[in-house]
C-alpha cells in the first residue's frame, strides 16, 4: 500500500532550490477516482491497472517553467477513503490548488464532489484555485456521468473543468498547467496584498529546505475554520487575554 513511506513517492527533486515559486496542489475526491494515477502519470508518465488504495497522504514535487518563471510544485495526493479525512484536511491549509476528482463510470464520486468543494471551503484558504477533473474518460462505454453534467456542475460551483484519463494521458498536463496559469493570474491580481501561501526560494546563501512540514495531528479548529494563514492571525493581539 502506499504510504508515507512508499518507495514509489521518489523525493528527488524536493530538495531543489532552483524556482521561483513553489506551489502546493492537493488531489482529492473519493477513493479508486484515479487520484494517485493521476499524479504518476503527470509526474513520471507511468501508469499501473492495479488498485492500491492511498494510506493518508503522500506527495510528489514536479518543477515546470510557466509564464517564465520556474515553478516548483509540490502535489499531495490524499486518500479518499472516509477514514483518513481527519488526516487530509489538516493538509489543506495552504494549499494554492485543488485538484478534485471523479470518475465518470462512478456515479457516486461525482455525487460526492459537492461535499469535497465543501471541505475545500471549510479547511483552506479562499483564495485557493480549483479544477474539476472528470477521470477516466478512456471508459467511454461505462460513462455515467455526462460530461455536460460535468460541466454544469463546474459551471455552478465555479471551478473550470476537465475531462481526463490518467490512463491514456489525456488532459493530464493540462490539468496541471492550467491550474498553475490560474494560481499565476489569482497572484498578479493580489500582488499589493502579501501572499503567505506563495513560498519564494530562500536568499542566498540557500540554506537546503527540509520535507513539507508535517501539520501538527490536531490542528486548531478555529484556525482551519476561519481559513486564514497562521501566520496572519498571529498578527491579531489576543485581546480577550489582556489584563483589565
Ligand atoms: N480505465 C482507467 N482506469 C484508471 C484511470 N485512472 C485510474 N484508473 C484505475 O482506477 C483504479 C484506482 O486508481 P487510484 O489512482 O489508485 O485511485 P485513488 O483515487 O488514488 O484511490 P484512493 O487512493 O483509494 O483514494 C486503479 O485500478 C487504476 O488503475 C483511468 O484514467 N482510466
Ligand atoms: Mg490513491
Amino acid at each position: 500500500m502506499a504510504s508515507a513511506t512508499d518507495s514509489r513517492y521518489g523525493q528527488k527533486e524536493s530538495s531543489d532550490q532552483n524556482f521561483d515559486y513553489m506551489f502546493k496542489i492537493l488531489i482529492i475526491g473519493n477513493s479508486s477516482v484515479g487520484k494517485t494515477s493521476f499524479l504518476f502519470r503527470y509526474a513520471d508518465d507511468s501508469f499501473t491497472p492495479a488498485f492500491v488504495s492511498t494510506v493518508g497522504i503522500d506527495f510528489k514535487v514536479k518543477t515546470i517553467y510557466r509564464n517564465d518563471k520556474r515553478i516548483k510544485l509540490q502535489i499531495w495526493d490524499t486518500a479518499g477513503q472516509e477514514r483518513y479525512r481527519t488526516i487530509t484536511t489538516a493538509y489543506y491549509r495552504g494549499a494554492m490548488g485543488f485538484i478534485l476528482m471523479y470518475d465518470i463510470t462512478n456515479e457516486e464520486s461525482f455525487n460526492a464532489v459537492q461535499d469535497w468543494s465543501t471541505q475545500i471551503k471549510t479547511y483552506s484558504w479562499d483564495n485557493a484555485q480549483v479544477l474539476l477533473v472528470g477521470n477516466k474518460c478512456d471508459m467511454e462505454d461505462e460513462r455515467v456521468v455526462s460530461s455536460e453534467k460535468g460541466r454544469q456542475l463546474a459551471e455552478h460551483l465555479g471551478f473550470e473543468f476537465f475531462e481526463a484519463s490518467a490512463k491514456d494521458n489525456i488532459n493530464v498536463k493540462q490539468t496541471f498547467e492550467r491550474l498553475v496559469d490560474i494560481i499565476c493570474e489569482k497572484m498578479s491580481e493580489s500582488l499589493d496584498t502579501a501572499d503567505p501561501a506563495v513560498t519564494a526560494p530562500p536568499k542566498s546563501p540557500q540554506k537546503p529546505v527540509s520535507a513539507p512540514q508535517t501539520p501538527s495531528p490536531r490542528p486548531r479548529p478555529e484556525l482551519l475554520l476561519l481559513g486564514v494563514p497562521r501566520g496572519l492571525l498571529l498578527l491579531i493581539p489576543p485581546k480577550g487575554l489582556r489584563p483589565l
